[in-house]
């Protein structure tokens, strides 16, 4: 994959309607504070494009990045953030919910776990949400540079069993500051995004 350009183009609140876009997105999940948008930004060779912040709760809205004019990264805000109001988690769970419902562009999730920890019961249920609406989620295990190289094999199994996943679930583990994972991370998108063609490209049915 080949970066070209992007741009911020379209913000939404709790209360603005999914945007209609033409083109395939590509979400992005995770409890609060787990490397979001610090992901996203790695994708995009952009150092602070994608907002990001050592506060939990920096990404409050629905943000999509247009990827050279043929497809969306969707920042989604983050959950399990424990200092804001019950109401305001409610609202930024519904935002979610209603984006993955009513996406019609939405191609793939990646669910990002930190590295470090056992999935919560947050992050289960993030996960279940993600399968109730119909997608698999591809799991990113972030914050690869914490772990020493020898606990990294233990450390996705954790999250693996954490999660309950199934065996077909691709686990990539993924480091912003060293960018190991990301060539992994493109193939994905490209196969993600070349599939879609293929779907378009299917021999009309003989009459
Ligand atoms: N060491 C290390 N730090 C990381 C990595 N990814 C993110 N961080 C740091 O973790 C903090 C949170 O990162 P963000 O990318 O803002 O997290 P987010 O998931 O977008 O958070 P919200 O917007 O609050 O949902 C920041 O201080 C980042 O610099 C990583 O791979 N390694
Ligand atoms: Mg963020």
């Amino acid at each position: 994959m080949v970066i070209k350009n992007v741009s911020l183009e379209t913000v939404i609140g709790v209360t603005s309607k999914i945007p209609e876009n033409q083109m395939p997105e590509i979400a992005f999940a995770g409890k609060s504070n787990v490397g979001k948008s610090s992901l996203i930004n790695a994708l995009m060779n952009r150092k602070s494009l994608a907002r990001t912040s050592a506060q939990p709760g920096k990404t409050q809205t629905i943000n999509f990045y247009n990827i050279n004019n043929e497809f969306y990264f969707v920042d989604l805000p983050g959950y399990g953030y424990a200092k804001v109001s019950v109401e305001v988690k409610e609202k930024w769970g519904k935002m979610v919910e209603r984006y993955l419902k009513k996406s019609g562009q939405l191609r793939a999730v990646f669910l990002l776990i930190d590295i470090r920890h056992e999935p919560s019961a947050n992050d289960r249920q993030m996960y279940e949400w993600i399968c109730a609406n119909g997608y698999h989620p591809i799991i990113i295990a972030t914050k690869l540079d914490k772990v020493n190289r020898s606990q990294i094999q233990k450390h996705i199994k954790i999250v693996k069993q954490g999660l309950g996943v199934d065996k077909n679930t691709i686990v990539v583990p993924f480091s912003a500051v060293s960018k190991q994972g990301r060539d992994d991370i493109y193939d994905l998108i490209d196969k993600i995004l070349s599939d879609k063609d293929m779907e378009m490209t299917q021999p009309a049915e003989e009459e």
